[in-house]
């Protein structure tokens, strides 16, 4: 289908786009410009956030780039599987907790666990994801004007040379972006009805599960069985690390870490660290249980009627390391340089295929670093330190480095906490932090309030690392991610010199005042 000439409102983007999902045959759907020069500047191969961000600011330049995209819209995996089902099932969690804590008290109704429903949540997931995707294909059409080719697999045929949709296309660049998919673990019996991964999840369940064994001790295993649970279903979390001490986990502070997962079992969560799954078991097809090794070797038999597999992403290389024997790392990761070149001149890589943290940040910025590359410009992207974050029923936010990093590189360190650890005093209790999305909770669960931490350099008085369990502090974050990692740093008496918005979710300005007027500064 040629939409070139044709203008679609969001509605019909909207009903092209689950047209082409329901119909395996559906048609490519083509946005490229015939009169233009045959050859573009580049190809991108996956028009997910890497593809195209790096699409996008490659014709910002001045440049001429083409999209390719498997799925009848541009944004990946994001919007479809990915980041967006996350929020929406943690901040359910985060609504739902707040209603089970508080059943029958002030306003809140009596907790009804029959309308905490995960199939509804999926179903409220399904019928609405098509909007975000019509308004990026809107978007990238008529606002950054970036030609495209959707719902059409594309072929590599060589370094310039793409086939998708029965036609050719060529290009002075090769941009690879196709992203990862999820891995299975070698477990046996991962076939049955009720196995899924986040992918098949939020495409395929369809009953209500009753108890839930996830299996992994990623990010998404935290993520999503922290929404399990909070629906009422039980659920039991197999890992064979401690969470959050995953190896793709860096600068997760100690406290924080037990603040996490004390209240992950606080409110329910079985967590079975140390342990591996031995087998999926079904009856009559449909999964039945877990048979699983603890870490004192003993097997244990966990029944459950649905299984979620977060064991990890594999970059999508095969195809792309077949046909241009571009280097592919021993993790299964395209090999780049700090511009994104792969091994081969004049093809580059992005996104989830390379190194480093699986991430928005990394994949949008890697596509716009390889689109300033083939632009003529020098332009390097350094990942190596940046803030992460996790949702548990808390948004959970770090930093730079924690605390124990900081006291095998400084002699010196200083802690800014809230609550304080003091011997005497019932921290427990604490209805500090109080801020904004905790502040029900201060007044009447106060040990539900949240934690946060300030690392501090006393000898630079630089801010080392900030960590933080609440709600609302992500923006904050990503701000002080910028100002740490400058040459310059951030002192605590630039810090405690801003002007805070208070009842604000992170303190660290206004903890800081009261420790920056010290020449010698103190823990607080
Ligand atoms: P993708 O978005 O996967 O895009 C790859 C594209 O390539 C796809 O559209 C695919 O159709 C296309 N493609 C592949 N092969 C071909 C081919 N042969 N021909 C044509 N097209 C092809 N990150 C965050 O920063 N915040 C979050 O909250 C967050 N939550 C997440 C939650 C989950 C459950 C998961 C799994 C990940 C989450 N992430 C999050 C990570 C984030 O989703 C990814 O890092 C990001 O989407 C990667 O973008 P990408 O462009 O590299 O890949
Ligand atoms: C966001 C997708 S969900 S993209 O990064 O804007 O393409």
């Amino acid at each position: 289908m040629d939409i070139r000439n044709t203008k679609l409102n969001l509605a019909a983007w909207n009903e092209l786009i689950e047209a082409s999902l329901a119909d395996e045959k559906s048609e490519p759907i083509l946005n490229i410009d015939g009169d233009a020069d045959p050859v573009y500047d580049a190809i991108f191969v996956g028009g997910g956030a890497a593809g195209r961000f790096g699409a996008a600011y490659l014709k910002a330049m001045g440049g001429r780039p083409l999209i390719v995209d498997a799925w009848p819209f541009l944004g990946g995996s994001c919007p479809h599987q990915a980041c967006v089902p996350h929020h929406l099932f943690s901040e359910a969690a985060e609504e739902l907790d707040r209603m089970r804590w508080f059943s029958g008290e002030m306003f809140f109704p009596p907790f009804d666990p029959a309308r905490a429903s995960i199939l509804e949540m999926v179903k409220v997931f399904r019928a609405g994801r098509s909007s975000a995707h019509a308004f990026m294909n809107w978007q990238t059409k008529e606002q950054l004007e970036v030609e495209y080719v959707l719902n059409a697999r594309a072929t590599i045929v060589d370094r310039t040379t793409v086939e998708a949709a029965g036609r050719r296309f060529t290009a002075r660049n090769l941009v690879l972006a196709m992203g990862a998919r999820p891995t299975k673990p070698d477990i046996p019996g991962l076939d049955a009805h009720g196995v899924y991964d986040f992918a098949t999840f939020v495409e395929d369940i369809d009953y209500e599960p009753t108890s839930c064994v996830v299996i992994g001790g990623s990010k998404v295993a935290m993520e999503y069985g922290s929404f399990f649970q909070a629906t009422g279903c039980p659920t039991t979390i197999v890992s064979r690390s401690p969470l959050m001490r995953t190896k793709n986990l860096h600068h997760v502070d100690e406290d924080l870490r037990r603040y996490v997962v004390d209240g992950m079992r606080k409110r329910g969560i079985t967590t079975l660290e140390g342990a591996q799954p031995v087998a999926v078991r079904s009856n009559d097809g449909h999964v039945s249980g877990v048979t699983v090794r603890l870490a004192s070797g003993r097997e244990v038999e966990l029944e459950t009627d649905f299984v979620f597999l977060a064991t990890g992403e594999r970059p999508t290389v095969d195809h792309a390391r077949d046909v241009l024997a571009i280097e592919v790392s021993d993790t299964g990761r395209v090999v780049v340089d700090r511009s994104m070149r792969t091994s081969v001149p004049g093809v580059y890589a992005v996104g989830d295929m390379i190194d480093g943290p699986m991430e928005m940040f990394k994949a949008r910025k890697s596509g716009v670093t390889a689109a300033r590359t083939i632009m003529g410009e020098h332009c390097e992207f350094d990942y190596s330190e940046f803030p992460d974050f996790l949702h548990t029923t808390y948004e959970v936010t770090w930093v730079g480095l924690s605390e124990a990093e900081a006291r095998e590189r400084y002699d010196d360190v200083i802690i800014i906490q809230m609550p304080p650890t003091v011997a005497e005093l019932d921290t427990v209790n604490l209805p500090l932090p109080c801020a904004e999305g905790t502040m029900l909770y201060a007044f009447r669960k106060p040990e539900l309030s949240g934690f946060q931490k300030l690392v501090v350099d006393g000898a630079s008085r630089k801010v080392l690392g900030a960590h933080h369990v609440g709600y609302g502090a992500k923006d904050a974050f990503q701000y002080l991610d910028y100002l740490i990692h400058r040459p310059e740093g951030l002192t605590i008496d630039e810090l405690g010199w801003m002007n805070e918005l208070f009842l604000n979710p992170e303190h660290f300005i206004q903890l800081s005042r009261l420790r920056a007027g010290r020449k010698r500064l103190e823990n607080l």
